[in-house]
């Protein structure tokens, strides 16, 4: 049996599965010339020191479309191939797009906590919420999840601009300057990847940019925004309302974000229905089974394609 390196959870399905085909060991015990596959995630990845340890390392499977905490570079370099399970939760990561969008229009938050705390049938009907319909939505970022994110919005009447390294061939006004496509939106809508490339390119401008009527929605990495002038201008009045399921530091969210009124915050479960993480989960698995069969892969991250 080959020896797969476990980091992070995973299913009693896809462990079923593995041990049928692997023998599996966990971090705090294992021998580093034995292993030739790691099992990880986007948020664990994999580091360097280890990367390097491991000698006979062919493949890494990580489970998540983001792959930030691998260097997939030095993967590359190094002749291990890196999966990832792109596509089978661009639905679902959309999905929770919208509904934090729509809970920070809607104050969704704010009028539960009206109706358990007793205050409707103290103070009557609760205060008037704005109209997520009509909007004009940027989308920084659009591919796979992007792009189902603006097909997403279409009941919602939404105007879509878009904001990417590479113009494509699509219906949405195409900006090639992120702060001047802020200027010209209601919401904002984060969903690159993570990484050196993206990291706080939402910053102080482009968020005065959006502007006091504006709504930030972020799905991308914590660190694509630039957490603190956020809050500064949430807590001035510079930004109106922020939909938050990534953090700079997660899970540690600062108690300064977490007693702002006009915030909507998830910990991180854009993906995280039964159905999407079934799906991902058996990908991530696919990859691991089908290398062990013919050395070949179903979906290798961009820089290891040619390997
Ligand atoms: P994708 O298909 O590769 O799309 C990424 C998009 O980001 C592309 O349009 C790309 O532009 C753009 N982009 C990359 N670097 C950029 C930069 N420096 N400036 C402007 N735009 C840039 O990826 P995806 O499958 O849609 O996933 C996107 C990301 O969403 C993931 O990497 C992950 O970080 C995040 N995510 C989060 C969750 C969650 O649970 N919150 C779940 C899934 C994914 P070009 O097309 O021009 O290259
Ligand atoms: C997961 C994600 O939470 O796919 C991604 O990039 O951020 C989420 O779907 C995560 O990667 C699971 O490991």
């Amino acid at each position: 049996m080959a020896d797969l390196l476990q980091i992070g959870d995973v299913t009693d399905a896809m462990k079923a599965r593995l041990s049928a085909a692997f023998s599996i060991h966990r971090l705090e015990d294992f021998d580093p010339d034995k292993i030739t596959h790691v099992i990880t995630n986007g948020h664990d990845g994999i580091d360097l020191e280890l990367m390097a340890s491991l000698s006979n390392l062919q493949l890494i499977s990580s489970n998540g479309v983001g792959y930030d905490a691998i260097d997939t570079a030095e993967a590359a370099r190094r002749g291990i191939n890196v999966t990832y399970t792109p596509n089978v939760l661009n639905a679902e990561v959309a999905t929770t797009a919208i509904l934090l969008m729509l809970a920070c229009y809607r104050e969704v938050l704010r009028d539960d906590a009206y109706v358990r705390s007793g205050k409707w049938e103290q103070h009557g009907n609760a205060a008037l919420t704005r109209s997520a319909d009509n909007q004009t939505v940027g989308i920084l970022g659009l591919g796979r999840i992007g792009q189902e994110i603006a097909h997403k919005l279409a009941p919602w009447n939404a105007k879509v601009l878009y904001h990417a390294r590479t113009k494509k061939d699509v219906p949405y006004a195409y900006y090639d300057n992120l702060t001047a496509m802020a200027l010209d939106c209601d919401v904002l809508i984060c969903i690159t990847p993570g990484g050196p490339l993206t990291q706080k390119i939402v910053n102080k401008e482009v968020i005065e940019a959006l502007g006091p009527n504006g709504t930030l929605i972020n799905l991308s990495r914590g660190s694509v925004v630039d957490e603190a002038a956020m809050i500064e201008a949430l807590q001035s009045g510079a930004l109106g309302w922020a939909g938050l399921d990534v953090f700079e530091a997660e899970p540690n969210v600062p108690q300064t974000l977490r007693d702002l009124p006009n915030t909507v915050l998830l910990p991180h479960v854009g993906s995280a229905t039964v159905e999407t993480r079934t799906a991902m989960g058996a990908l991530t698995v696919d990859n691991l089974l089908q290398h062990l069969k013919d050395g070949t892969v179903i979906s290798a991250v961009p820089e290891c394609a040619h390997l």
